[in-house]
Parts: C-alpha cells; structure tokens; sequence
C-alpha cells in the first residue's frame, strides 16, 4: 500500500525529472557550446550537470524543506529524516560526447533503503519510476524483470569507473564471459538498473558505483521484481558501493561468479 504522502512525492518527483531532462536536452543538442572539466581520471563534469542539479534542488527543496538533499555535483546540503539522493546527468561520459544513452536520476532514500524512484532519458522520452509497495513503470506501464535463468542466455550490463581496480575488473569480465554470457558497458549505470527492470538486460553490476549513481534506480528494480545485493551500507554516502541486481533466476548464479570483496 502506498501513503498518500509518498504518492504525492512520487508525482513531484516525475515533474521535476521531466524538467531537468528538459534543461538537459538543451544542453546536449548544443554540447559544443559546453565547458567541460575533469573531477579525476575519465571522470567529467559540465554546466549541464551543475545546472540540472541546482534545479532539482530548488524545486525539491521549495517542496519539501524539511528534507535532506545529495546531488552528484554540489553534495550533501541539509540533514532530514529522507533525503532525495540526485544524479544529475548519469552517463556523463556519452552526453559531452553525444552519444545519446543519458538520463538524469532522483530518488528519495531512508538509511537503510530506497523508497522512491524516478529516472529519465529525455532522448528517447522514457520515464521509469517506482515507489516502495507500489511496483514500477515505464511511461506509465508495469515493467518486470526477466524470467531467465540459464546464463548462457543472459546478457549482463558490467559497469566500470577508475575509482575500481581495474585488475579485478577484468577478472570478473572475463568470468562472466566464460560462464556463457553476453555483456554490456553503456556507461550509465543509472540505465543499466533501468533496462534490468524493464526485462532489457538480465542483471547489472559494478564493482564500486555511488549511491546518487543508484538510488533512483534501486527501487525501480526492486518494484520490477528483481534481487538486489545489500547496498545501503551505513557509511554509502561517503563511499561506493559494489552492486549487484539480476533476474531472481540468475541472482545466486552470478553471486558465485561475482563474490562480492
Ligand atoms: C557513471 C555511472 C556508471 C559508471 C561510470 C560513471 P556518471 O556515472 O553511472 O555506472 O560506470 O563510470 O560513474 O559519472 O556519468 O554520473
């Protein structure tokens, strides 16, 4: 059953998804008009982001002020029993190359769990959301996960930032394409957990990826029918996480395959 509060949120939340899509859109149509800077290695950042980010903060912050805010670019602003965890552009390595396979992510998390999802790709017009007891859509309609359970039918979205070791990394690459699989590296992890719970890709992992990276879409998978890994750790806002989430089918398969360390 979904409080009346969260579904309140939940419609809010799509707003302002659609909005900042929006700005972003913009953004990458003229890309070439963009100041680009680096954070670390393969790691990038441009107004687009900044500017999506501040006004989702704005508008979530006019609409409820009691709640805590972190966003991708500007941080942790406030302390609230929620918080709205945002990912302003996810995939930013496509969008300043236009490569169109972005979105931007928002969800609304506890301690211990997300409660509320939404995450848009404004280039193909996509919506997925989701709320906690209330399942998950995409544009409105019920999505789920797949039914697969033999991995040599199954294709893997494998995600990778210079924050993980890349040793390993290719270990786990290399193992999983052993056991039968196909896999993908689309540089959005956000999509990734996406796609898996549109029945799109049978799984998603990562060795190391941010809260504001998966917040939106945690719940999404979860409200689709999906396994996830524990990943709300108490210390997640100061540090990445591994994450691993899959079909029910394929969940303990790939665990044995991809130990979490
Ligand atoms: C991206 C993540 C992806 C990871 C990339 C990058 P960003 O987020 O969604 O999973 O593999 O390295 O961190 O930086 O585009 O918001």
């Amino acid at each position: 059953m979904v409080t009346e509060d969260l579904a309140a949120r939940l419609r809010i939340a799509e707003a302002v998804v659609r909005e900042a899509g929006a700005l972003a859109l913009g953004y990458f149509r003229r890309r070439h008009e963009l100041k680009i800077d680096a954070k670390g290695l393969q790691d990038l950042v441009s107004q687009a982001d900044r500017e999506s980010e501040e006004l989702i903060f704005a508008r979530i912050s006019e609409a409820f002020p009691e709640d805590s805010f972190l966003g991708e670019e500007g941080g942790l602003r406030r302390k609230g029993p929620l918080m709205w965890v945002v990912d302003p552009i996810d995939g930013t390595a496509n969008f300043v190359r236009g490569i169109p396979h972005w979105c931007v992510s928002i969800g609304l998390v506890t301690e211990s769990r997300s409660l509320l999802g939404v995450l848009y790709d404004p280039v193909v017009n996509e919506l997925f959301a989701a709320v906690a007891g209330g399942g998950a859509t995409l544009n409105g309609e019920p999505i789920r996960v797949t039914g697969e359970t033999d991995l040599t039918r199954a294709r893997v979205g494998i995600g990778f930032s210079h924050a993980s070791d890349i040793a390993r990394h290719s270990r786990d690459v290399r193992t999983v394409l052993e056991a039968g699989c196909d896999y993908l590296k689309s540089g959005s992890g956000a999509l990734g957990l996406a796609n898996v719970a549109a029945g799109r890709l049978d799984a998603y992992f990562e060795r190391r990826i941010n809260l504001w990276d998966v917040a939106a879409g945690l719940v999404i998978v979860e409200e689709a029918g999906g396994r996830l890994s524990d990943f709300m750790t108490p210390d997640i806002i100061a540090r990445a996480n591994e994450l691993l989430v899959a079909s029910p089918g394929l969940f303990d398969p790939l665990r044995r395959l991809l130990p979490a360390v």
